[in-house]
């Protein structure tokens, strides 16, 4: 059925469930979604998967991606897959691979700052990972011409990197996580999203 609950409801994206709903059995990182989640159990094991066949997405690019680094793109994964609460920044996309996106979702100075934090000492070529890479080998490569730079090189700020890396899924704010007013990708028991969603509703952007 088409989605009227905003406040509940999940993206027409590659691996997302048509309606959100619990999973019981969501694995690590994701298992805080599992009272309602729109990525099931699968997508949910695969999130924690160096090039994991979600999307072929290999960290590595650079050389070892840090497991402190890593552990914020798993959880950005889960985000991402596993949220029924960004009815507010879904927009249409005209992709190969989703319907739908996310656009300007106010992520939580503290999530972002401590991504960034934990892979400053991590190398990229890239400052949108979404578009221009090598895929010849199956998985992606740094583009001919690119080369690899300290992460502080390519991202000079949180900003930068919360924005730019996935094509404004983010806009990075200045509210914590007590706010109500910014979403959350780390959140342990009731998932704190849906009152920022509702505030947002509410309030448009
Ligand atoms: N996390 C968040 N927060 N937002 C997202 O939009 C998001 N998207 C992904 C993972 N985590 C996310 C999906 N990542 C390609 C690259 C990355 C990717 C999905 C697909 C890819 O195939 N890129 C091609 C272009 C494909 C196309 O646009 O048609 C390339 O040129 O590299």
């Amino acid at each position: 059925a088409m989605s009227l609950d905003k406040l509940n409801m999940c993206m027409d994206a590659k691996h997302h469930k048509t309606e959100p709903g619990p999973e019981g059995q969501l694995y690590q990182q994701c298992s805080p979604w599992r009272d309602n989640a729109c990525c099931t159990a699968n997508t949910s094991a695969e999130a924690h998967d160096d090039a994991s066949y979600l999307y072929n997405f290999n960290w590595n690019h650079c050389g070892s991606m840090s497991k402190e680094c890593k552990k914020h793109f798993i959880q950005d994964t889960c985000f991402y897959e596993c949220s029924p609460h960004l009815g507010p920044w879904i927009q249409p996309v005209d992709q190969s691979w989703r319907k739908e996106r996310i656009l300007d979702v106010p992520l939580c100075k503290e999530d972002c700052e401590t991504w960034w934090e934990d892979c400053k000492n991590d190398f990229t070529c890239k400052t949108n990972w979404h578009k221009g890479w090598d895929w010849s080998s199956g998985i992606n490569k740094c583009p001919e011409g690119s080369k690899c730079s300290k992460w502080t090189d390519v991202f000079p700020t949180p900003k930068s990197m919360c924005e730019e890396i996935w094509s404004n899924s983010y806009i990075y704010t200045t509210y914590t996580k007590t706010s109500g007013k910014c979403m959350q990708l780390w959140f342990t028991g009731t998932n704190p999203n849906k009152k920022v969603a509702e505030y947002y509703l509410n309030n448009g952007q």
